[in-house]
């Protein structure tokens, strides 16, 4: 549902923005974007807990979904995601986000937790997914990765 109006509300804003053309170029049009999401998540506590200068976040998999649905960092930190299956193997993707040496087809087992580390270092907001087919809910599995 969240999603759903989210997705509408995205293409209100870029639509009028499509019809005038590119008279404003597209990076005036990224900045919008950007601006409009950062809004949105401005007020709200970056998620898991700093650890020795490292902001570590725990993502439990589940069919069909993830806990947390919505992981909140600040740019610049460093982040260390634990990732865990907690019923069947399932994969993690930040769409768009390229985490260095990171294989997106990893599988995570049950009981063999996916530990990833990198710098947050661009600002945005992208849809994590899971990428190792789990079930018939599997493509309902996503959640947004903010970095403000
Ligand atoms: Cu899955």
């Amino acid at each position: 549902m969240f999603k759903k109006i989210n997705s509408v509300l995205m293409l209100m804003l870029l639509l009028p923005m499509f019809l005038m053309g590119c008279a404003n170029g597209d990076v005036g049009k990224a900045e919008k974007i950007v601006g409009y999401n950062m809004d949105r998540f401005a007020d709200m506590d970056a998620s898991g807990t700093i650890i020795d200068g490292v902001r570590v976040i725990e993502v439990k998999a589940y069919q069909f979904y993830f806990e947390n649905e919505l992981i909140i960092v600040n740019k610049g930190e460093k982040i260390k995601l634990i990732i865990t299956a907690e019923d069947a193997p399932h994969g993690f993707e930040i769409e768009g986000f390229n985490i260095p040496g990171y294989d997106i087809n990893t599988q995570i087992r049950p009981g063999i937790p996916l530990v990833l580390e990198f710098v947050a270092n661009e600002k945005g907001v992208w849809n994590f997914i899971c990428t190792i087919f789990c079930g018939f809910g599997h493509s309902d599995m996503a959640g947004e990765f903010v970095i403000r």
